[in-house]
């Protein structure tokens, strides 16, 4: 079963024993819950024309062809390794980067390794029952496309757990599989990973927003002076372009519908009368998916985010571009709120990793939602989608357990009781939603009515190829 043929790679596993042992025990039970928790419906009898990675270079990480779900070829891959590669930042700065792990840092890397490897699972896991729901066989294609490549990132991070963390990490890999979104006992580790994604609304803003999370985690990470959690996030941050791409253009083709409805319903008119997405109901998707990223970088003071960085084992996103490395004597004009005002205080930037992190991730998003406004903005449409404020909704961090506007203004729990649903997505919203996507579209090169079609095909096939197919 464990055959490099099987197992598309470049980690020598064909002649790796030690890995291929551990595979041997560990593949079983990945395939067993891919068939319990992955797309609900689509296993058995549908071919789906998907990309997979076959090897690092870049004919042969984009191969395309028709596979059963279940028999995707999740393969293992790093990056390239760079010669003489050294420290990028922290207290080792400048030493060569380590191929084993560091005894002393064994618990920090392992625990920043199963918290990124349970996030992948965990998506797959909110995703599974969207096939049902389908705008479109592209639309169905893109998703199947980005559950088998968190497959595939779970298999990045269970190859770096057995490898380098002996009986640990198999046990831990082992966990990775048990853990459950939205499980009461056994939760996943990370919020935004335990909320339900039953629309197609959440599926994109989760892909812009989250996957974007994604993003800057991995670029963070992919500083590690741990060379094998370098390379391995290197390539993964490949696929995670592809997932926000589909994020991206997929509220972007809500975006251009809406307008289209808007413009045949009389601009007075509310869109949904005819099928369409509001642009307030896409702005509360924005704001739940963004405030619930924003969560997943941590708290704004921490020790532990101080320690990664000076350790050498999490860095910030291209630290190449900044001029200092050691950051021992460097703040950072943070905000704090005290007695129901805002007041800056300079922290130690090395507390303050989370949110120089944080900051970068905001610029990524804004700069997504110039974009999307361009749309509305063609269409000749005045309203704006805009990113609430840092402070909006935070269940993590000092701002958790206060209440703000998407101004950030604060105000009161009972202004917020009564207020939040014109923030966030009502029971309303939510039925609304189910009940335009209710019907799945399955014909080739047909969308549903609330999105417009893509530009292009997936890999310069039409837009109305058989993207996914019923098996005879
Ligand atoms: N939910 O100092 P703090 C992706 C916990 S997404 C629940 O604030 P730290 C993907 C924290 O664990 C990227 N708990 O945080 C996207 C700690 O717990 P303990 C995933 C949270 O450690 C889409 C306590 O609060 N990658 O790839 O500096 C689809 C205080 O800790 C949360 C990573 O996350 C939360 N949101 O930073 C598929 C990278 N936030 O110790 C995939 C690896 C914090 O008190 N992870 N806590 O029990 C990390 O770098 C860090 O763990 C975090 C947290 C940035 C997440």
């Amino acid at each position: 079963m464990i055959s490099a043929e099987r197992i598309p790679n470049n980690v020598n596993l064909s002649s790796n024993k030690r890995l291929q042992r551990a595979l041997e025990h560990w593949q079983p039970k990945y395939i067993q819950w891919w068939h319990d928790m992955g797309p609900q419906g689509f296993q058995d009898y549908h071919q789906v024309y998907l990309r997979t990675a076959t090897s690092v270079d870049p004919e042969g990480w984009a191969h395309f062809e028709y596979v059963k779900l279940p028999e995707y070829r999740w393969g293992i891959f790093l990056a390239e390794p760079t010669r003489d590669r050294r420290i990028g930042f922290g207290d080792f700065f400048g030493q060569p980067v380590w191929q084993e792990v560091p005894g002393e840092f064994r618990n920090q890397l392992r625990r920043l390794i199963v918290t990124q490897g349970d996030t992948e699972p965990a998506s797959v896991e909110q995703q599974r029952l969207l096939g049902h729901r389908c705008p479109s066989l592209y639309d169905l294609r893109n998703l199947f496309q980005v559950n088998v490549e968190e497959g595939r990132h779970l298999w990045a991070m269970v190859y770096l757990l057995h490898s380098y963390f002996g009986r640990d990490g198999r046990d831990e890999a082992e966990e990775l599989l048990e853990r459950q979104s939205g499980n009461r006992d056994k939760p996943r580790i990370l919020e935004a990973f335990n909320e339900p994604i039953d629309n197609w609304l959440d599926f994109f803003m989760f892909t812009m927003f989250t996957d974007r999370d994604g993003k800057s985690q991995l670029m963070s990470l992919s500083e590690s002076s741990l060379d094998p959690l370098s390379r391995t996030t290197r390539f993964m941050l490949t696929e995670e372009a592809h997932h926000m791409f589909v994020g991206e253009t997929g509220i972007a083709r809500i975006l251009e519908r809406t307008c289209q409805l808007m413009k045949q319903a009389g601009y007075s008119e509310d869109v949904r009368k005819v099928g369409g997405i509001d642009i307030p109901t896409i702005q509360k998707h924005l704001n739940q998916w963004f405030s619930l990223s924003l969560d997943l970088h941590g708290s704004e003071v921490s020790s532990n985010a101080a320690s990664y960085f000076a350790n050498g084992l999490k860095g910030r996103a291209k630290e190449d571009s900044f001029d200092e490395h050691l950051v021992k004597d460097a703040y950072y004009n943070m905000e704090f709120f005290e007695n129901g005002k805002p007041v800056t205080k300079e922290i130690l930037m090395r507390n303050a990793m989370n949110e120089v992190l944080r900051d970068w991730y905001v610029g990524d998003c804004a700069a997504g939602v110039v974009r999307w406004n361009r749309i509305l903005e063609q269409h000749g449409i005045s309203d704006r989608l805009r990113l609430p404020d840092r402070k909006f909704h935070r269940g993590i961090g000092m701002y958790a357990g206060f209440h703000f506007d998407p101004n950030g203004v604060p105000m009161t729990k009972e202004q917020w009781e009564k207020r939040q649903y014109d923030w966030l997505p009502s029971a309303a919203d939510t039925a609304y939603l189910l009940s335009i996507m209710n019907k799945p579209v399955y014909e080739p090169g047909k969308f549903a009515n609330y999105i417009a079609p893509p530009r292009r095909g997936i890999n310069q096939q039409p837009i109305d190829f058989e993207y996914v197919r019923t098996e005879q």
